[in-house]
């Protein structure tokens, strides 16, 4: 298929609690990007992809549950780091669910290799895949694997 035939999707991506923090502190978990690089650095790898990055960052649950059910008719996928509410929150769970779009879960940090109350996703189950490690190469490994599936499935 030529690149000016393929549709050109729509992603939202989500990010949680404190992420809004990041590249100022501690960079020794999270790594030293801020959230506006990352954001960047998604937007140009959607346009590699032919698809349209959207960011969207709360540290409140309801807002981000608020984002989830208005990402349906709008969004092709959701990418998501629900960063603290990943292990706590059975409202994002049921957003996700809800709304039947695919989602992708990323985490900059290795949630296995922390304390074991990281080790639990509320949202794993529900999602097509979890990148969790790889600094702010999860979020582009995310996109990747999300735009590959909507590709082949939609
Ligand atoms: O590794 C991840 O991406 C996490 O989702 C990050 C969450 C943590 O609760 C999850 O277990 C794993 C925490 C995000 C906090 O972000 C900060 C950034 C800079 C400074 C302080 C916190």
């Amino acid at each position: 298929m030529s690149a000016e035939a393929l549709q050109k999707l729509s992603i939202l991506v989500l990010h949680g609690p404190n992420l809004n923090m990041l590249g100022r502190r501690e960079p020794g978990i999270y790594g030293s990007l801020t959230l506006a690089e990352i954001n960047s650095l998604l937007e140009r790898e959607g346009e590699k992809l032919q698809a349209k990055v959207s960011s969207f960052q709360s540290n409140h649950e309801g807002a981000l549950v608020d984002a989830i059910q208005e990402a349906m008719d709008v969004h092709h996928g959701i990418l998501i780091n629900a960063a603290a509410y990943t292990h706590t929150s059975v409202a994002i769970r049921d957003a996700l669910l809800a709304v039947k779009l695919p989602i992708v879960e990323v985490h900059l940090s290795n949630i296995y290799q922390r304390e074991a109350f990281r080790h639990h996703s509320y949202i794993a189950d529900v999602a097509l895949g979890q990148i969790s490690g790889f600094g702010g190469e999860s979020y582009r490994l995310g996109l990747q694997g999300l735009v590959n599936y909507l590709r082949k499935n939609s």
